[in-house]
């Protein structure tokens, strides 16, 4: 069976600033999306859904929180081979530093796969948002006999700048290829997408950062000490040298959620009436399972709202928003547009007395509070009467409590902000 022969490896991420601050104190697999998930769920599920079950999570930092939620998720019987394990960039006699870039980050982590049986390696990238079948981009790899095999995605000028752009001929064969083109040098990479494609004006086909890797090609191209990435190096050379790279397309929702705006979205669009990725479907995402009571709401008119386990909501409005974990919300509180994350524990009773008698904040979200266009990470405190009104007439702004990047307010894990306060 081909998912026998087949080793994964995710790669979790470099420094993580561009999704700072939620990246200040956990490394970026870790980061909580959609209300209850962590963004390394969404690659391992798709990998689990494929039945591809061994897995690697590469990061440039181990947090305690990303350790905690791999080993409680995804623990795997006795009798099956499976596994996920996180490789953090360490120092050895060999190799003094961190991780120069993601083919760095493979080939630091060669000599532990190389302890498995495998003949292909799969490639993904831990900061996107879709669902994929990667058997049929493997059944497709083996049946074109190719070195490597691309997954691609007809995008439009605009977000084309971002991504590898290539072309290939008839048979999928990619002929050329450029990384992160600017807007002038993208003009006449044009390919042929398909009728429905040329009607959105997605004309560039891109690379979704995916790979497949037979065993020995990917060996070779790591081979030295030179190639540090896939998209600027490894791939570009494999194109240009002798390799058969395969552009294999796919026209599913995929998105990159790499910053803080492309996050903010990815959540919300979660709400729609009918999302792009579509958590209610037949393929599960694979989350820690967390034996939380139901959410309780009292008076409170929603509309357009995700709501996880453990909430207790009093608020008067919520619209348009993702409401994550174990979230407490006091009464006459409206809000719009939020990413809340949740909270990792509950307060007592006495605890919430002590805190109210000395006008302290509680843990989630106080009363007569107005938030809008912000992100709330784990265990803030907000108190009441508090004002967070996020949007394009702010300026990107760092402070201890909370950044502002594109008009985003993004409220720092454990902030207390205090009665009254606005934003
Ligand atoms: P980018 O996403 O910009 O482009 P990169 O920054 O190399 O490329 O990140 C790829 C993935 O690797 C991300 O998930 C990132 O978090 C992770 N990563 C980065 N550095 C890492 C490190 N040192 N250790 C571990 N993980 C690391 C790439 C390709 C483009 C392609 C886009 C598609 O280069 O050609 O179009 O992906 O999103
Ligand atoms: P993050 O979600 O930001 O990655 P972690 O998973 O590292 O955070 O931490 C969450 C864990 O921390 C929870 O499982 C919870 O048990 C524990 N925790 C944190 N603060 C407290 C607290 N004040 N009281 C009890 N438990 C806490």
């Amino acid at each position: 069976m081909i998912e026998e022969k087949v080793i994964s490896i995710i790669l979790g991420g470099g420094q993580g600033s561009r999704l700072s601050p939620l990246t200040a104190t956990r490394s970026k697999p870790a980061v909580p999306i959609a209300g209850k998930y962590r963004l390394v769920d969404i690659p391992i599920s798709n990998c689990i859904n494929s039945r591809l079950r061994r897995m690697f999570v590469l990061t440039q930092f181990n947090s305690a929180s990303l350790n905690k939620h791999i080993k409680n998720t995804y623990s795997f019987s006795f009798f099956s081979n499976a596994f996920v394990d996180i490789l953090a960039a360490e120092q050895t006699p060999g190799n003094e530093g961190w991780y120069q870039g993601t083919a760095d980050a493979v080939r630091q982590s060669m000599h532990h796969l190389m302890q498995h049986d495998f003949e292909y390696v799969l490639i993904l990238s831990g900061d996107q948002l879709y669902q994929m079948d990667f058997c049929e981009m493997i059944e497709n790899h083996i049946a074109k006999k190719a070195d490597i095999t691309l997954a691609t995605i007809p995008v439009n000028a605009k977000d084309g700048t971002s991504f590898g752009i290539l072309k290939a001929n008839e048979e999928n064969e990619i002929t050329t290829f450029t990384e992160k083109p600017n807007s002038e040098k993208i003009i006449g990479w044009e390919s042929e997408v398909g009728p429905e494609m040329e009607a959105q004006g997605r004309l560039y086909l891109a690379s979704m950062g995916i790979y497949l890797f037979n065993k020995s090609v990917l060996i070779e191209m790591l081979e030295g000490n030179e190639r540090h990435d896939f998209g600027k190096q490894i791939i570009p050379d494999a194109i240009g040298g002798n390799k058969k790279v395969i552009s294999y397309q796919y026209e599913g929702y995929w998105t990159d959620i790499g910053n803080i705006d492309s996050f903010f979205e990815a959540n919300l669009g979660l709400t729609d009436d009918i999302p792009q990725f579509d958590l209610f479907n037949k393929n599960p995402i694979y989350s820690r399972a967390r034996m939380l009571p139901p959410s309780k709401i009292t008076g409170t008119r929603l509309d357009k709202v995700i709501i996880a386990d453990g909430c207790i909501i009093g608020a008067d409005e919520i619209s348009r928003s993702v409401i994550g974990i174990r979230t407490r919300i006091g009464k006459g509180t409206k809000i719009s547009n939020c990413y809340v994350m949740g909270s990792d524990y509950y307060q007592t009773l006495e605890e919430m007395e002590d805190l109210n008698k000395s006008h302290k904040p509680l843990t989630g979200i106080g009363e007569d509070c107005v938030i809008n266009n912000a992100i709330l990470d784990k265990n803030c405190f907000i108190g009441n009467n508090v004002t967070i009104n996020g949007g394009q007439h702010l300026e990107a702004t760092d402070t201890d409590k909370y950044t502002i990047k594109e008009g985003i307010i993004v409220i720092k894990k454990n902030a207390v902000i205090e009665d009254g306060t606005v934003i």
